[in-house]
């Protein structure tokens, strides 16, 4: 966030000069903002954030000029991630997993089969889970979340071999995860060959059968054309995501009380917003991807989880995130195991 000072120009020069407008210039901003993220433009994350950045502008009087960088513009999610850790970048919206290389405690949203629907999603994140995440998420970093988390959705397996209609499908499928150890151990479980790479990498990867596989929800399959590089789409819903917006604690710290309650009102509304979006879009893309030639299945959810429970998933990671944890979301699930 870098400070300019607002600059006038009524100067004595001016009477020399008559021709010269006496107007002062318009003031420059005083704090510009960038926030960057991993998604096409014309995902729901992105139409919402240009939106709010155009009223946190407009509602600090000029004073924010608030930046978008889109699709992985300034840097894959490993490289973003680093600069808003240093403050060279200032918000950084990213998946609970991904932030789970660096706040371990933050990976617990996305427990497989955890969360029946929405309703439960929201209760959990917005409730006493979210609550442990973000305050795990200020104690062990230099970042913070704000209050909603934005929503990625329920994750679906794409490939470009075969359908996954069992467990047994997935066993050795070269499947591009993201990075995260939750994801690697996951895929490990379903003894898959799981392949970590950011976001920035996946339609090559794919395009080049560095991977088979994919999994990600129907909006970001569409708004990254993800159909043109995959055949099948298997409904499986094996875990819920999102994006925590993340900004770093010491630049947000610099602006003052007023434009920082401008900012986060904005950043919270905007993400409820951008969560019905992301849902209509998710409940209504199956169409569209098929008659782009996607071919589709449906899943049959307890024997995903069933292979996750004989694998120990759940007892490992139940031991990770530890009794208090555990018990904060199974308030929400009901007991997982
Ligand atoms: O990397 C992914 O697959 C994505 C876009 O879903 C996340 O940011 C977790």
């Amino acid at each position: 966030m870098s400070i300019t000072r607002r600059h006038l120009i009524a100067s004595a020069g001016a009477v020399a000069l008559p021709a010269l407008s006496l107007r002062p210039a318009i003031a420059a901003p005083e704090f510009s903002i960038k926030y960057g993220n991993n998604l096409p433009l014309t995902h729901p994350m992105n139409t919402r954030a240009n939106e709010m950045a155009a009223a946190i502008n407009a509602e600090s009087k000029g004073r924010i000029d608030f930046q978008v960088f889109p699709n992985n513009q300034l840097g894959n999610d490993t490289d973003m991630l680093s600069q808003v850790r240093s403050g060279a970048l200032d918000f950084f919206t990213l998946s609970p997993l991904i932030l789970g290389t660096l706040v371990p405690a933050a990976q617990i949203s996305g427990v497989g089969f955890a969360f029946k629907d929405y309703g439960q999603v929201w209760s959990a994140v917005d409730g006493d889970l979210g609550a442990h995440v973000r305050k795990q998420i200020a104690a062990g970093s230099s970042l913070f979340a704000f209050e909603k988390i934005w929503d990625n959705g329920y994750r679906q397996i794409t490939t470009s071999t075969r359908p996954i209609t069992t467990p047994d499908d997935l066993k050795g499928l070269k499947i591009r995860i993201p990075p995260s150890p939750f994801w690697v151990s996951m895929f490990k479980a379903f003894e898959a060959s799981p392949q970590t790479i950011n976001f920035a990498e996946v339609y090559s990867a794919l395009q080049t059968k560095v991977a088979d596989a994919q999994e990600n929800p129907l909006a970001i399959i569409a708004t990254a054309k993800l159909n043109e590089v995959q055949k099948f789409c298997s409904i499986t819903n094996h875990m819920w995501d999102g994006f925590w917006f993340l900004g770093n604690k010491k630049s947000f710290d610099r602006l003052p009380q007023d434009l920082k309650d401008i900012v986060t009102k904005h950043i919270n509304a905007a993400g409820l917003k951008q969560r019905d979006d992301v849902k209509k879009l998710n409940d209504s893309l199956q169409a569209d991807l098929k008659a782009k030639g996607m071919a589709f299945n449906n899943t049959e959810a307890e024997l995903f989880r069933n292979k996750l429970r004989g694998a120990g998933f759940y007892a490992e990671w139940h031991k990770k995130f530890g009794e208090e944890a555990w018990a904060v979301l199974e308030k929400y699930t009901g007991k997982l195991v």
